[in-house]
């Protein structure tokens, strides 16, 4: 996600870390490859002129100069003033006094309206509330069936609009809005149809559902990857029919990211969640300072911790945390780590979100790859228990064996045995002890 500003952003923190006083020459030096960063990323001119102008303001203050780490100093501006670009403090979903809370989505076509309606409704799901979708995108009669298909998958209700409905589209907004009050189904998720670009017809559109709807957020779902397009969209639809947030698309591309770090400056409204994948799980909840760490290469511990609170079980998670502790973790709570990964998400995306230093350095490179941890539990699961239970014993000629048994390379043995004498390793230094130690995982 957002790896070349990430990558870019990282060379100019190097570059600060490596000089050991920070002066104005090696500051303009560094400014310089924080603005090519932020302009290869595609960040709007204007914020990026706003940006280098406050850090060298801040950076350049005699304090920071005089301090004993003024790299470190400059570092933590710069992730501050991200996040500040990034939107601040995170903010929740307004929700309606009078239930339910109604929420319109709204945007281009394609920009993943529909699917982003299906992943936010399973996670108000999960958290206790019972959305029910709508589909006000009237000129295509397959809309309808893209939603209701999603509902039907994630197992939640979705009201059907009946050809003289879709005629009346007021009324039945308001016959919708009456159902989801008697049947206490709230939110109601409300997806629009979208346009290959802004029309007045399709705002006139908008603007009706929404004087009817009244809804307590209208939210522009943007396709981070069309950049500064998505920017200018969202001013052109909050003009006309007025945003309340933002949720961004397809971060898991090869987005340049720029949309993220304009977003908000631009039109002034809260990106509240990203998504980050197809799924229906692959929605995240914007945290501004999560996401300036995650950019700066300093990882993204909480949300890691979070998802694996929410998928994993809790249980077992404990159990393996006390075996690492004790340094008694086997190829046999590797092969189960796998199984939980594979819950929980792809393991390059969960890596993503580990500092990119420190005791994860070489792990982050070694078993990035999705498809080498399958391979991994093929290879794992032709092992004998006894082998499973110490590594140690696979000799050369186990190891021949192995390799036969799970249609992998001798030297993808090796490599994963390497891999798991590096992590046992890992875990006996005491930064990732106090890892297992926060919040009891
Ligand atoms: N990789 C990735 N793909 C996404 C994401 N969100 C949506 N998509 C994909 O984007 C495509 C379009 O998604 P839709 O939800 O149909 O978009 P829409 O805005 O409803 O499109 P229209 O109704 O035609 O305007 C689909 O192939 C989705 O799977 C995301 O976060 N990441
Ligand atoms: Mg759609």
């Amino acid at each position: 996600m957002l790896d070349q500003l990430s990558d870019g952003l990282q060379k100019a923190l190097k570059f600060l870390r490596g000089e050991g006083k920070v002066t104005e020459k090696n500051m303009t030096e560094a400014l310089r490859m924080v603005r090519l960063a932020f302009l290869e990323a595609d960040v709007n001119y204007t914020v990026v002129k706003e940006f280098e102008k406050k850090i060298r303001e801040k950076a350049l203050n005699e304090k920071v100069l005089e301090s004993l780490t003024p790299a470190q100093q400059v570092i933590k501006i710069i992730r501050d003033e991200l996040t500040v670009i990034l939107g601040s403090n995170d903010r929740k979903l307004n929700i309606g006094s009078i239930p339910p809370s109604k929420y319109m989505l709204v945007g281009l076509q394609g920009s993943g309206k529909t699917t982003t309606c299906g992943k936010l409704g399973r996670l108000l799901s999960q958290a206790g509330g019972n959305p029910l979708f709508v589909s006000f995108d009237l000129k295509r009669p397959a809309a309808q069936d893209q939603l209701q298909m999603i509902a039907h998958n994630l197992k939640l209700p979705f009201y059907r609009l009946s050809r003289g409905q879709m005629e009346k589209p007021l009324k039945a907004l308001a016959e919708v809005m009456e159902q989801a009050r008697i049947q206490s189904q709230s939110p109601l998720i409300v997806d629009t149809a979208g346009r290959l670009h802004v029309d007045q017809d399709l705002m006139d559109e908008l603007l009706l559902i929404k004087k009817t709807l009244v809804p307590d957020e209208v939210i522009y779902v943007g396709d981070a990857m069309t950049g500064q397009d998505a920017v200018k969209s969202a001013l052109a639809f909050d003009e006309q029919i007025g945003l309340t947030s933002v949720i961004l698309t397809k971060l898991d591309g090869d987005a340049r990211g720029g949309a993220a770090l304009s977003i908000v400056s631009v039109t002034g409204k809260p990106i509240k969640y990203v998504g980050v994948g197809e799924k229906y799980d692959q929605l995240e909840m914007f945290h501004p300072d999560r996401m300036a760490s995650r950019i700066l290469g300093m990882g993204d511990m909480l949300t890691l911790i979070e998802k694996a609170e929410s998928e994993a079980d809790t249980e077992e998670a404990a159990e393996m945390a006390r075996k690492m502790r004790r340094q008694e973790f086997t190829l046999d709570d590797f092969r189960k780590q796998i199984l939980q990964f594979k819950k929980m998400g792809s393991m390059s995306q969960m890596l993503s979100m580990l500092p990119q230093g420190g005791p994860f350095r070489n792990l982050n490179k070694g078993i990035i790859d999705d498809k080498k941890i399958l391979h991994f539990e093929a290879i794992i699961n032709s092992m004998t228990p006894k082998e499973r239970e110490n590594p140690k014993i696979v000799s050369g000629s186990r190891r021949a064996r192995i390799s036969r048994g799970s249609g992998r390379s001798v030297s993808d043995v090796n490599q994963l045995l390497k891999q798991f004498f590096e992590m046992q390793k890992m875990m006996k230094k005491s930064t990732f002890q106090k890892l297992l130690g926060m919040k009891g995982i």
